[in-house]
């Protein structure tokens, strides 16, 4: 159990490591909160550090706060036809050449269509939550697809990252879908570890702690300071709470301005990075990054429903909408709301005064990774403090939560038969995976943006010893019975964890929605190709992959070690009943990526393609 602290000793970071081989909830979010006494400290400190927030001003002529219905916007519709014409053409020829590397022969069709301008697939990249564990992860996959990774590109998975057109994340994924947009599309190694050259941007700067920066009490009362200081100018004109205060310290991880020399110095720590403005850096004006996608879950006090049984952060029911910021809009595609505001505009809710600069990138990660809302009497009591001193300095009304990451609501007013909080001022707005869909894969099933395939990155920790089970698919496939209604379909997933167990689905790659039902060939939904966090590794090396969600720290040896098995999960595949890689692993994933083309086509799947099916296929 996590020791609560009234005033100093502080939280160490040896405290940190101690609290890591433990699975449990409460511990791992105890290690993410680390030193609330620290905070109490820093009211007896001095003055402001730097503070940028949203402005208030006349909304634009033309300005509209809410666009409805269940389709994209202009502007990313507009994005996604300018990458299919200038990149995905060249995209899609380097990855076959990388599949090609292999030297497995590939039928025809899957050839034809990756060369086409045409009849190019849609790929989306959906990864998922699970604290860093899930962020390294879901960098190790984007890694073995990375066309900028020779050893990638030798085991005929390289390029496939520059091929895709939408990459979602939550809560530990959205970690790593913010930084790698906004670090402007580094390779992996290098937004881990920075690249040692740009001051720019230093990496995750995984050797501190998410809260405790520091053992020095000075030192982390410095940071606590500045963390709190950094909300002043926000906090004049919109609620604050503890996600604000969250935001400001994930900066510091995971946007520019940071470096470990000037950790405590009076610089921006990235405050002033809006997700809005992402659009403006060379590799969006040049279409070679994939659309980021942040899911967030709303915590509503109106909404009574089920659960969803099994993960140990489920919270939210599955009849709640959920919510999504991609770079042009906050979005709810739930057809009980069907409504999006302009993200550059967050903070708006009338057509006449326009906020800008609301959507500050870290915060809105840190919405996705907003967990405060699910502590206990006991746990509550460690946070009530901290949530306590955010108002205390900026003191908020009691209606308000300090515990939810606070919108003004766009869309109140709009939807109110269907929509719950049509009638509140505030959308409480907490961490993407609450509802037990830990793997963002709502923002792929939109049917305007007919993704074709489905990579899904599972390091949820639902099975023993913080492996994925497969219970966040489970998730989707039940909420999709809820809302239905103008989505793609959704393969069938198994019902049970067992099930997902005994096939071996979560320790080699699944593909799910290989034969669509008969009725259903108009739109048969996208193809998900499942790689999960679910095993040790096939040679017997210890794993290293299954770390709590709740570890902060993490040295380089140990994410290198967890990037190469990662890149062996990845790249490797698994031949049935063999210990031993799969050479044809390239090839399968191809085939997987090309089917729903090759369908639309009507060519019939052939050569290694039909083998590939039947091995990685799940059939029910
Ligand atoms: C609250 O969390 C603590 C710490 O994990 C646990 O011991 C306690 O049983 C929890 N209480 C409830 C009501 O869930
Ligand atoms: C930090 O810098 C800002 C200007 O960038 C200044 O207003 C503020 O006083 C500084 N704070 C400290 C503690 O030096
Ligand atoms: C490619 O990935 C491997 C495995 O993580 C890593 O060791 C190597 O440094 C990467 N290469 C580049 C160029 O990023
Ligand atoms: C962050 O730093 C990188 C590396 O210097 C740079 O390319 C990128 O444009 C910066 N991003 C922002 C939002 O300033
Ligand atoms: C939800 O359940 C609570 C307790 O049973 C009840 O008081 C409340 O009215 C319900 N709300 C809705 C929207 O059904
Ligand atoms: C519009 O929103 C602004 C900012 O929240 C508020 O001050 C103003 O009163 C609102 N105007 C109307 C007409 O509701
Ligand atoms: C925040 O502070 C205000 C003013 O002191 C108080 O009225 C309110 O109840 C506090 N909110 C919470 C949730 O404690
Ligand atoms: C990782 O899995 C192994 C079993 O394969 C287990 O012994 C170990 O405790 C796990 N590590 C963590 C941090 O859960
Ligand atoms: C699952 O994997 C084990 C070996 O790890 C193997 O013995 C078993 O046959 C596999 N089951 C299926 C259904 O493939
Ligand atoms: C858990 C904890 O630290 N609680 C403290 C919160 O702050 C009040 C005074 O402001 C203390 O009395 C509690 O012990």
């Amino acid at each position: 159990m996590c020791a609560i602290h009234v005033l100093p000793p502080l939280s160490s970071a040896s405290k940190v490591h101690a609290l890591q081989d433990s699975t449990s909830h409460p511990v791992a979010l105890c290690a993410m909160f680390g030193s609330v006494a620290a905070l109490v400290l820093l009211v007896l400190l001095g003055p402001a550090s730097a503070s940028i927030g949203p402005t208030l001003q006349r909304c634009p002529a033309d300005f509209q706060l809410v666009r409805r219905g269940q389709t994209i916007g202009a502007s990313e519709a507009q994005y996604i036809a300018e990458k299919r014409e200038k990149v995905l053409p060249d995209a899609f020829k380097t990855y076959l050449q990388s599949v090609k590397r292999t030297g497995v022969q590939l039928p025809q069709y899957v050839e034809q269509i990756l060369e086409s301008r045409t009849q190019l697939p849609t790929v989306g990249i959906s990864t998922s939550g699970g604290g860093y564990r899930a962020s390294i992860f879901g960098a190790g996959v984007l890694n073995a697809l990375d066309a900028r990774n020779s050893s990638a590109v030798e085991k005929g998975t390289g390029g496939l990252l520059q091929a895709a057109t939408h990459l979602a994340g939550l809560s530990g994924g959205s970690w790593l879908v913010t930084s790698l947009a906004q670090a402007n599309f580094p390779t992996m190694q290098n937004l881990i570890f920075g690249d040692g050259k740009t001051s720019d941007y230093a990496g995750w700067l995984t050797s501190f702690s998410l809260w405790t920066v520091s053992t020095d009490p000075t030192e982390q009362a410095i940071f606590a300071q500045e963390v709190l200081d950094e909300i002043a100018v926000k906090a004049q004109h919109f609620p604050v709470s503890v996600g604000d205060a969250w935001g400001r310290a994930l900066a510091r991880h995971f946007t520019n301005g940071t470096t470990l020399p000037t950790l405590l110095a009076n610089t921006s720590h990235g405050a002033g990075i809006l997700f809005s403005d992402l659009v403006n850096l060379p590799t969006f004006a040049s279409h070679e990054q994939p659309l980021p996608i942040l899911v967030v879950n709303l915590d509503s006090k109106h909404i009574n429903g089920t659960v969803f049984p099994g993960g140990t952060t489920n919270f939210i029911p599955l009849n709640t909408p959920m919510f999504e910021f991609n770079l042009f809009e906050m979005s709810c595609f739930d057809d009980v709301l069907a409504a999006h505001t302009p993200l550059k505009f967050l903070g708006t809710t009338n057509n006449s005064i326009c906020a800008t600069g609301f959507d500050a990138a870290m915060f809105l990660s840190g919405t996705s990774s907003n967990l405060w809302n699910e502590l206990n009497a006991t746990l509550a009591a460690a946070t009530a403090n901290f949530s306590v001193l955010v108002n205390e300095t900026y003191p908020q009304p009691p209606t308000l939560r300090l515990d939810t990451s606070n919108y003004p609501n766009a869309f109140h007013g709009v939807a109110p038969e269907t929509f719950a909080d049509a009638g509140e001022t505030i959308l409480a707005m907490v961490d993407g995976g609450e509802d037990g869909q830990v793997i963002p894969l709502q923002p792929m099933l939109v049917k305007d943006r007919a993704i074709d395939v489905i990579i899904a990155i599972d390091a949820f920790n639902d099975a023993p010893n913080n492996f994925a089970g497969g219970a966040t698919l489970m998730a989707t496939q039940a909420r999709m019975q809820i809302f239905p209604r103008g989505l793609a379909a959704f393969p069938a997933v198994p019902t049970s964890a067992a099930a997902f167990a005994a096939a071996n689905l979560t320790s080699r790659p699944t593909f799910f929605g290989c034969t669509p039902s008969k009725t259903n060939t108009e739109a048969p939904g996208p193809l998900l190709v499942y790689i999960a966090n679910g095993a040790p590794p096939r040679d017997g090396s210890p794993p290293l992959t299954n770390t709590s969600t709740g570890q902060s720290i993490y040295t380089t040896d140990e994410i290198q070690g967890m990037l190469k098995q990662t890149f062996d999960i990845a790249t490797q595949g698994a031949a049935l009943g063999l210990a031993e890689e799969d050479r044809e692993w390239g090839a399968c994933l191809a085939c997987a990526v090309v089917d729903r083309a090759r369908q639309r086509e009507g060519a019939e799947r052939s050569g290694v393609c039909e083998t590939c099916f039947a091995r990685y296929c799940w059939t029910g």
